[in-house]
């Protein structure tokens, strides 16, 4: 008998190399498993994924799913297309429910409806079924992170790698529809290489938003073909600062770099391949020293102006009087809508300081033409507006009035407006979506008054912030708090005691945002976000009553095998 039994282990030994067992724990938590360990399904080598060939998406999304399962296992899996044997099968059709219904519903699907798959593996081998091709890809990633990241290990006698996948049922869709991430390469230029990387490791983490940071007063960073010099010259600073702005030390090292139209074509598309929308942000119209520096008769005081060195919040800004503002800016946009097919277009609207324009005659004269006047000068809300004056003052109105027309400009092309939370303070134009970073209270004074509206609070979202207390174990990067996967994981976006009901139906979703004026390399970068994203991801995908920090612990170690796998850096400690 013991015989015999050591005989069916050496036999199913030399058979398959079973070189691990997979695991659902994954990072962002699905929102319903069941699973059975006591029953198995053994994924080999030379076993196939099929999908539907009358559609490209689930065409490529199998091949997606061959990568990963190579890059993680090792098993090379066949492609082979509407072929019932296969084990991996890959199906367009109605997923069931959460409730574990069919969903018969004829009527329209929420965004988050329309990413929702169910995955299940049993004896025939496993199922990734969703509505749209989109969730049959978050269903694929699952799939990818729930693999033991074995590939390396001895294969046996015959050469066949082999896994072991647990029978489970898993029911999943995001949270909420927007889960953005920003990348600043302003302050720091990232090659475009780089940035799919990112694209990558939003797409690994159900990330839906990439925010594409273009512009600022350290480099303008995009190609606008009517304006040939604002790239070219705009772009490069001739030197930067080292350490804190206020020491005005340099390295006296000219940096500079920008994304040609072809190249920002090409990530949209990387992008779009990975169920990611690119968001472009021009920043205005403060953040312009970039443009100063190559129009400066754009500015209040007609210049000179520097690509700044510095960073911080300038004075200069573009100015609000001159009509050649907005014809610059429409141009400007007008080439972003080429290239950018994004429902939403960034506008930026943060930090623009209104000294100039108070002392500008073209400022004050627009300001009489529209009859702006001062109303209050108390702020009315968010929290640190470093050097920014909030409430309804003339100024501040005049902002919104370019905004209105930006807003008009970008409706008549079919997109809306983003900007930060400081366009609340000169009235909210019709349609603009609010991304509040100071805090929470400028996102729920914008829902209140029926406005869409991203969170991205720095205190919980600001990822170019330390993640450990420790400032001497980490990167030297922006100082003044710590911003730890701890803290993310437990920012809740439906502000408790502030918002309910319907005014929480227009909360979109969160974001979490990498500032660069410390961060000039990709490794950084990656440092930075990694494994932050997964707790912001967690936010953005798992329902709250299932968000627990202590099982986020238990199930990273797994996530970072494919880190390590896909030669990513990260911080290895969590606080
Ligand atoms: C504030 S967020 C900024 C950025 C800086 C960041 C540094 C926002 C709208 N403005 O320009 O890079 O803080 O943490």
């Amino acid at each position: 008998m013991k015989r015999a039994l050591s005989l069916t282990l050496f036999l199913l030994l030399a058979i398959y190399a079973s070189a691990g067992r997979a695991s659902y724990d994954i990072i962002p938590l699905p929102q319903e498993m069941k699973v059975d360990t006591t029953q198995l399904f053994i994924l080999a080598d030379g076993m196939s994924i099929t999908y539907d060939a009358s559609n490209a998406e689930s065409s490529r999304i199998a091949q997606f799913m061959q990568e990963w399962v190579k890059e993680a296992t090792g098993i090379v899996l066949g492609l082979t297309p509407d072929n019932k044997n296969a084990q991996v099968k890959l199906r367009l059709a109605s997923p069931t429910t959460l409730k574990g219904k069919k969903n018969k519903k004829p009527v329209a699907q929420t965004e988050q409806e329309k990413e929702s798959y169910t995955l299940s593996v049993g004896k025939d081998g496993i199922m990734l079924t969703a509505h749209e091709p989109v969730g049959l890809f978050r269903a694929a990633q699952t799939l990818r992170k729930a693999l033991p990241v074995t590939k390396g290990q001895q294969a046996a006698a015959d050469g066949k790698q082999a896994i072991e996948l647990p029978f489970a049922t898993i029911s999943d869709q995001p949270r909420f529809a927007y889960r953005g991430v920003l990348l600043d390469c302003a302050r720091h230029f990232f090659p475009l290489d780089f940035v799919k990387q990112y694209i990558d490791v939003m797409a690994l983490h159900g990330c839906n938003q990439f925010h594409w940071h273009l512009s600022d007063d350290q480099g303008w960073r995009f190609e606008v073909k009517a304006l040939p010099d604002l790239a070219v010259k705009g772009s490069v600073r001739e030197k930067t600062v080292i350490g804190p702005s206020r020491m005005r030390i340099y390295d006296n090292v000219p940096y500079g770099g920008y994304y040609t139209q072809d190249e920002c074509r090409e990530l949209v598309r990387y992008a779009a391949e990975r169920y990611i929308n690119v968001i472009p942000e021009i920043d205005m119209p403060g953040h312009m020293m970039s443009a100063l520096h190559v129009y400066p008769n754009l500015g209040c005081t007609g210049g000179p102006y520097a690509v700044s060195p510095n960073w911080g919040v300038m004075r200069d800004v573009l100015c609000g009087g001159n009509p050649e503002t907005l014809e610059f800016l429409k141009t400007v946009f007008g080439e972003i809508c080429d290239v950018f097919p994004s429902p939403y277009i960034h506008i930026g609207g943060d930090e623009c300081p209104k000294e100039r324009w108070q002392k500008c005659p073209k400022c004050q004269s627009k300001i009489k033409e529209l009859g702006l006047t001062d109303e209050s000068l108390v702020k009315v809300e968010g929290g640190d507006s470093r050097g920014t004056q909030d409430g309804r003052s003339a100024e501040n109105k005049l902002q919104s009035y370019i905004n209105q027309e930006i807003e008009q400009f970008l409706s008549s092309r079919g997109r809306s407006i983003i900007g930060w939370d400081e366009i609340l303070a000169g009235g909210l134009t019709e349609d603009a979506i609010v991304m509040s970073w100071r805090g929470t209270k400028g996102g729920v004074a914008a829902a209140k008054q029926k406005h869409r509206v991203i969170m991205s609070p720095n205190v919980y979202a600001y990822i170019d912030h330390p993640q450990l207390k420790d400032y001497g174990k980490q990167p030297r990067t922006t100082d003044s708090y710590v911003v730890s996967c701890s803290k993310i994981y437990s920012f809740e976006p439906i502000v408790p005691d502030e918002l309910s009901g319907q005014d929480s139906d227009y909360i979109l979703g969160v974001q979490a945002n990498l500032w660069a004026e410390q961060v000039a390399f990709p490794e950084h970068a990656l440092y930075q976000l990694l494994p932050r994203l997964g707790a912001m991801c967690e936010v953005q995908w798992c329902a709250p009553e299932k968000k627990d920090f202590d099982s986020f612990k238990a199930r990273l170690p797994q996530l970072k095998k494919l880190y390590d796998k896909m030669g990513l850096v990260y911080c290895n400690e969590v606080e």
